[in-house]
C-alpha cells in the first residue's frame, strides 16, 4: 500500500511534558515518524507520497471553526507575550467555572481550548499539525479513488482532539476528519476502529450523536488510565447515535490473547454495520515495552492485527496515532500494514 508522509512534522519538536511528577522531554517526538518512514522503505511497503495541501474546510466539518482558527494563532500570541519554549495551559474551565466566555489572554485561551496540559505548542507545531491533516486527507483520497488501503503517516496524532479541544499530544483529529470527508464524498456509513492503547475520547465525542459514523475503541480502562474521563463500556452513543459507539476497556497487563477477543467482537459489530469504508486509528502503544503504557502486546502480534482487519474486506485507511517505544515503533506500526497485505 501507499504511504503519505510529510517532513514538516519535524518542526513539532523539543516539546516538554509534565509526567509522573517531572517535566521531561515529550514522548511524542519527531523520531517516531522518521523511524516508521524508514521501516516503510526497508520493508518495501509501497511508494511514499507527499501530501497535497488542503484548505481547512474539512477540519471545520468536525471541529468548531473558532477552535480551528485558534490553532495557528497560539504560538504567535505566546511569543508576543514574551515567552518561548512550549505553550501549555494550566487553568481549565471545569465544573463551576465559565466555559462559555472566551478569555482575551493566550494562557486562558489555551485552557479554554484544551482538556489537559498534554498538547504543548512550539514554533513549528501549527505547520506540523496542518501537514498531518494534509497527510490524512491525501491518503483518504487514494482510497476513495480505488486503492484498497493507504497509510497516513500522521504526526502529530489526533484521536484525543475533540470538537473544540486539544490534549494528549493531539490538535486536529485526523481520523475524524477523514471519516467525515468520506461521508461528504458520498459514503453512506463509515466505521472508525481505534486500536491505540488510550481511549480515543475526541473521536467518540465528535460522533457521539451520529448513526452514520460508527466509532469502536479498544483501550486501557479509563478507571485507571488516561484519558480517565471517557471510554467506559456503558458509553454507547446518544439519540440517533445510540448503539453506534462501542468501547472495549481492558485492564493493565492485557496481552494479545485477551485483546484479540475484543478485536474479534469489534470486527463482528463492524461487519454488522456494513460500512462503505473504514478508518483505523493505529496506535502501537499497546506494546509491552511502551514507556507510558501497561498492555503486553508483542511485535509478533501487530501483523495479526493487520491480518484480522484485512479479513473485513473493506476499503481501509490507516491513520497513525500513538506509540512511544521508539526503537520498535517502525517494526510494530509497519507490522500491522504488512500483516494486512499478506
Ligand atoms: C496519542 C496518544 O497516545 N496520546 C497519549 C497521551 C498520554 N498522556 C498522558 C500519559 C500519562 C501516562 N501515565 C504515566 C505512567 C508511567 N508509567
Ligand atoms: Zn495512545
Amino acid at each position: 500500500m501507499k504511504t503519505v508522509y510529510s517532513p514538516l512534522h519535524a518542526g513539532h519538536a523539543g516539546t516538554m511534558e509534565l509526567i509522573s511528577g517531572a517535566i521531561v522531554p515529550g514522548f511524542e517526538k519527531p523520531s517516531r515518524a522518521e523511524i516508521i518512514r524508514a521501516r516503510v522503505e526497508s520493508e518495501k511497503l509501497g511508494s511514499i507520497l507527499a501530501p497535497e495541501p488542503h484548505d481547512l474546510v474539512a477540519a471545520k466539518r468536525v471541529h468548531r471553526p473558532d477552535y480551528v482558527d485558534f490553532l495557528p494563532t497560539v504560538y504567535p500570541a505566546w511569543e508576543a507575550s514574551g515567552r518561548s519554549g512550549s505553550a501549555i495551559p494550566f487553568t481549565w474551565p471545569t465544573r463551576g467555572l465559565r466555559g462559555d466566555v472566551l478569555p482575551k489572554t493566550i494562557d486562558a485561551q489555551l485552557g479554554f481550548y484544551a482538556f489537559d496540559g498534554g498538547a504543548p505548542v512550539v514554533k513549528g507545531t501549527w505547520e506540523a499539525v496542518k501537514s498531518s491533516y494534509d497527510v490524512a486527507l491525501t491518503a483518504a483520497a487514494l482510497v476513495k479513488n480505488g486503492e484498497r488501503a493507504a497509510f497516513a503517516l500522521c504526526r502529530p496524532p489526533g484521536h484525543h482532539a475533540g470538537d473544540a479541544f486539544m490534549g494528549g499530544y493531539c490538535y486536529i483529529n485526523n481520523a475524524a476528519v477523514v471519516a467525515q470527508w468520506y461521508r461528504d464524498q458520498g459514503a453512506s456509513r463509515v466505521s472508525i476502529l481505534d486500536v491505540d492503547y488510550h481511549h480515543g475520547n475526541g473521536t467518540q465525542q465528535i460522533f457521539y450523536s451520529r448513526n452514520d459514523i460508527q466509532v469502536i475503541n479498544l483501550h486501557a480502562d479509563p478507571a485507571t488510565e488516561y484519558p480517565f474521563f471517557l471510554g467506559h463500556a456503558d458509553e454507547k452513543g446518544e439519540g440517533v447515535g445510540e448503539g453506534f459507539n462501542l468501547n472495549y476497556p481492558m485492564p493493565f497487563g492485557t496481552a494479545f490473547d485477551t485483546w484479540s477477543v475484543a478485536l474479534d467482537d469489534a470486527c463482528s459489530k463492524l461487519i454488522a454495520y456494513a460500512p462503505d469504508a473504514m478508518v483505523v486509528s493505529v496506535g502501537v502503544d499497546t506494546f509491552e515495552k511502551d514507556p507510558i503504557s501497561e498492555f503486553r502486546l508483542t511485535s509478533a502480534d501487530y501483523p495479526k492485527i493487520g491480518r484480522r482487519i484485512a479479513r473485513l474486506g473493506l476499503p481501509t485507511l490507516f491513520v497513525m496515532e500513538g506509540g512511544y517505544a521508539v526503537e520498535e515503533i517502525g517494526v510494530n506500526a509497519v507490522g500491522v500494514l504488512t500483516g494486512f497485505e499478506e
